[in-house]
């Protein structure tokens, strides 16, 4: 299944939107923290975990979703969270601690809750799982439309909570897909170091459900895959693992010196980029003309532009909102 015109400038226009708002966080995001490194300093406090060169994961299968399906993310979660549609705005507020964010600054860039388009992340890896599967168990127990989806590094499926919240979605044959983003690292730690065996989506024959690996960061296959993935799940025929070979094209946090990476991987990456890979090949075969795909660009721009001055121009919390919302 190739994705339409429309799905293809929809998921171009995402990864773009993605791409320039973590320019613009990466951007920022060292004011006020030198010349000694503290990361509760300047307007961003707190760490941050960048997925450039990893959109094309989070566009390939949110735009088989509506927004009362289900996303969970991780450490790692802006471009999920732009294309399931989160509120950039309040997304930006979010991240720059501000009292017009989604959880009023409270959470910052790892913890980012949007109830209207059902997408929530956690800095804890493999926790998305519990709640995605759970949200599945509760869509079908109740008769509602529905897809639940966590996305997680190739890392995070090492966890007790990744196999165990698997096992009850192949149990209770629930609309969920797991999609492992297999950047090849788990901080400085490589994927062969970690995981006993190389390909991620064989694991799906523990649970009896259908594992499907997609290679080369494309766009169009993890279209494909996840689109049969998550029809399989709306017509009721149970859960599938898709893993995806992407990249990460920035350091593991800000601030990562990258020291494990071998010499020349970053120069490689970045030859894949995929934006670029993207843009060419929707010109290629006549699906935007280059007017089309620079509107595109100059509107994320001005979208992710807004954002960060909507984020900067707000109020911060109240000092004595620290109290709120939480168990005292
Ligand atoms: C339960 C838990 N253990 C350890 C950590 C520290 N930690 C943060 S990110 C990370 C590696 C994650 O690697 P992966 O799942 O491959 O995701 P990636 O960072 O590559 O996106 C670890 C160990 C954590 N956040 N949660």
């Amino acid at each position: 299944m190739t994705p339409t015109r429309e799905d293809q400038h929809w998921m171009y226009h995402n990864m773009v939107t993605s791409r320039r708002f973590e320019e613009a966080i990466a951007k920022i995001y060292f004011d006020g923290k030198s010349p000694v490194f503290n990361m509760a300093n300047g307007p961003i406090p707190g760490e941050m975990h960048l997925s450039d060169g990893q959109e094309p994961v989070a566009v390939g299968v949110c735009a088989h979703l509506n927004p009362e399906d289900i996303v969970t993310a991780t450490h790692r979660p802006h471009h999920q969270a732009i294309a399931k549609g989160v509120d950039l705005d309040k997304m930006a507020a979010e991240i720059f601690g501000k009292k017009t964010g989604l959880s009023g600054g409270r959470g910052g860039h790892m913890h980012i809750f949007d109830a209207d388009v059902n997408f929530a992340c956690s800095g804890i890896i493999a926790q998305g799982m519990g709640p995605a599967v759970g949200a599945a168990l509760s869509r079908k127990m109740q008769g509602k439309p529905g897809v639940a989806v966590a996305f997680l590094g190739e890392g995070a499926v090492n966890q007790g909570a990744w196999h165990e919240a698997m096992n009850l979605a192949a149990v209770w044959n629930l609309p969920f897909v797991c999609v492992i983003e297999d950047n090849s690292w788990g901080i400085s730690v490589p994927k062969e170091a970690s995981t006993a065996i190389a390909n991620n989506a064989d694991r799906a024959a523990a649970y009896g459900i259908k594992g499907m690996r997609i290679e080369g960061n494309d766009p169009y296959a993890i279209y494909e895959a996840a689109g049969e993935a998550i029809a399989r799940a709306r017509a009721g025929e149970g859960p599938t693992l898709l893993e995806v070979e992407t990249y990460r094209l920035a350091g593991h946090f800000m601030g990562d010196a990258e020291g494990y990476r071998p010499e020349g991987e970053k120069d490689d990456l970045f030859a894949k980029d995929p934006i670029p890979k993207m843009r060419a090949r929707m010109l290629a075969e006549g699906a935007a003309t280059e007017a089309e795909l620079d509107a595109i660009e100059a509107e994320s721009a001005a979208r992710v532009e807004a954002a960060i001055t909507f984020a900067r121009n707000s109020e911060d919390p109240a000092p004595e909102d620290a109290l709120t919302a939480v168990f005292a």
